[in-house]
């Protein structure tokens, strides 16, 4: 069988974020997060899970980074939690908690695996919260000031950083629609939260410039193809306005200085004006290295007048297969972000910094998982981004969403995303088939066709 081979220096990684996988809530002086808040008020998370114990990561990053160095990964991507460095969000540091990332940090140079920090995976400091969270502007000061003491002690040892995963969803799942912490259901919050993000992110990178380090800084977005349901006008319009929504409302103020013309008109007179300072536009749209791109599914909107501010309405199709979330699989979604991305937004180096899909995966009688839903769902992907490589998209490396089972936000421990299993009772990790497979694409740094 023939291969695709990738570039010579491609990075193939694995993701996994704090909350979801380190447990140790309270351990070593960490401060609460919403996350803890949250996942502790009843109803918010299925079957009431919470991330105190979660993969217990925590205690067992060593044989984590080991289980990673057999899967041969060349980079890790994590986050570090804000509460366990500044347990008030700000002031007085937590010498214990910038410790364990040292250790962490430490185990995988050890291991020849480059660390990819994402500062703000959502688990903001409740403290922070209490004072009006990321709606408040000063939360923009107190992230520069996380961000500045995680780059003075880890700026020589870590490459690539990640100010915010997925603002998108911080500010509207976080604020409008109130699934995810801390829970709010206010649209002008939302909107105010997203352009707070924004700023908070250029500034912070702005610092590890000054700093001159030598790695490279970026953000993450979670993006995705949006496509009409029919070639009519309505749907046409529909299907833009949902991408104005999901995708461009943080690609045009990144880089081209401004929020889409048409939703933003919409948001104006139905909301009112945001609080946007002078000179915010200018901030947001200062370059830094690279874009993360977290790619899980496409979007087919139909028109429907009764279906929102937006009077657009999201379609199922017969034709695709659905993961455990309810996501239809769509890899050709991915090579149509990456190329629209190159041609209409930017020519910077892109990563993708998730993708990877959601099973019902058990341990069979003979102890192995056989997942082959995920494999193949990696493998069409995988296809996919080597196809948009060829068509000349500067694409770099690729982070498989997740290394491991974890707390899948309001979803609880229901979901299952790891290409390795973790058993909730026994905290016992097992390499999936996928995890083998992904070994194997790793060492021949290639896909079978
Ligand atoms: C991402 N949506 O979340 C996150 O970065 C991960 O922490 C998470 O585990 C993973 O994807 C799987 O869900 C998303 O509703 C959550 O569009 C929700 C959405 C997108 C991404």
């Amino acid at each position: 069988m023939s291969k695709l081979y990738f570039p010579e220096d491609f990075v193939w990684g694995a993701a996994t974020a704090s909350y979801q996988i380190e447990g140790a809530y309270q351990k070593d002086g960490k401060g609460e997060s919403i996350w803890d808040k949250f996942s502790h008020t009843s109803g918010k998370v299925l079957n009431g899970d919470t991330g105190d114990i979660a993969c217990d990561h925590y205690h067992r990053y060593k044989e984590d980074v080991q289980l990673m160095k057999k899967l041969g990964l060349n980079s890790y991507r994590f986050s570090t939690s804000w509460p366990r460095i500044l347990p008030q969000g700000t002031g007085k540091v937590n010498q214990k908690g910038l410790d364990f990332y040292k250790r962490l940090v430490d185990e995988l140079l050890e291991a020849g695996i480059e660390p990819a920090i994402t500062l703000y995976h959502w688990d903001l400091p409740q403290a922070l919260q209490d004072k009006g969270g990321w709606g408040n502007r000063d939360t923009i000061n107190y992230f520069v000031e996380y961000s500045q003491i995680m780059f003075e002690h880890f700026g020589n040892l870590v490459s690539r950083w990640i100010t915010h995963n997925e603002p998108w969803v911080v500010a509207f799942l976080g604020n409008s629609t109130g699934e995810h912490a801390p829970g709010f259901k206010d649209h002008k919050l939302a909107l105010q939260v997203a352009h707070n993000l924004l700023v908070s992110h250029c500034l912070a990178a702005r610092g590890f410039r000054e700093l001159g380090l030598e790695g490279e800084i970026g953000i993450t977005l979670n993006l995705n193809s949006v496509y009409p349901l029919t070639d009519s006008k309505e749907d046409q319009q529909a299907a833009e306005l949902v991408n104005d929504y999901n995708n461009d409302w943080f690609l045009d103020p990144l880089f081209k200085g401004k929020y889409p013309d048409k939703l933003a008109q919409i948001y104006r007179e139905e909301y009112g004006e945001l609080d946007i300072k002078a000179g915010d536009m200018e901030i947001i749209q200062e370059p830094t290295d690279f874009l993360g791109i977290n790619y899980y599914s496409r979007a087919l909107v139909k028109h429907n007048s009764e279906a929102g501010l937006l009077q657009a309405e999201y379609m199922r199709t017969e034709e695709s297969g659905y993961t455990a979330m309810d996501w239809e699989i769509y890899p050709k979604g991915l090579y149509d972000l990456l190329m629209n991305l190159y041609q209409n937004h930017t020519k910077l180096d892109l990563y993708i910094t998730e993708n990877g899909a959601a099973f019902d995966d058990q341990v069979a009688a003979d102890g192995k998982v056989y997942d082959q839903r995920r494999k193949d769902y990696l493998k069409a992907h995988f296809i996919k981004a080597h196809q948009a490589i060829e068509a000349g998209v500067p694409l770099k490396g690729y982070y498989v969403w997740s290394l491991m089972d974890n707390f899948e936000w309001a979803f609880g421990y229901d979901r299952r995303f790891g290409i390795i299993h973790v058993n909730y009772d026994t905290c016992e990790r097992t390499l999936k088939e996928s995890a083998h497979w992904y070994k194997e694409v790793i060492t021949n740094n290639g896909v079978d066709k």
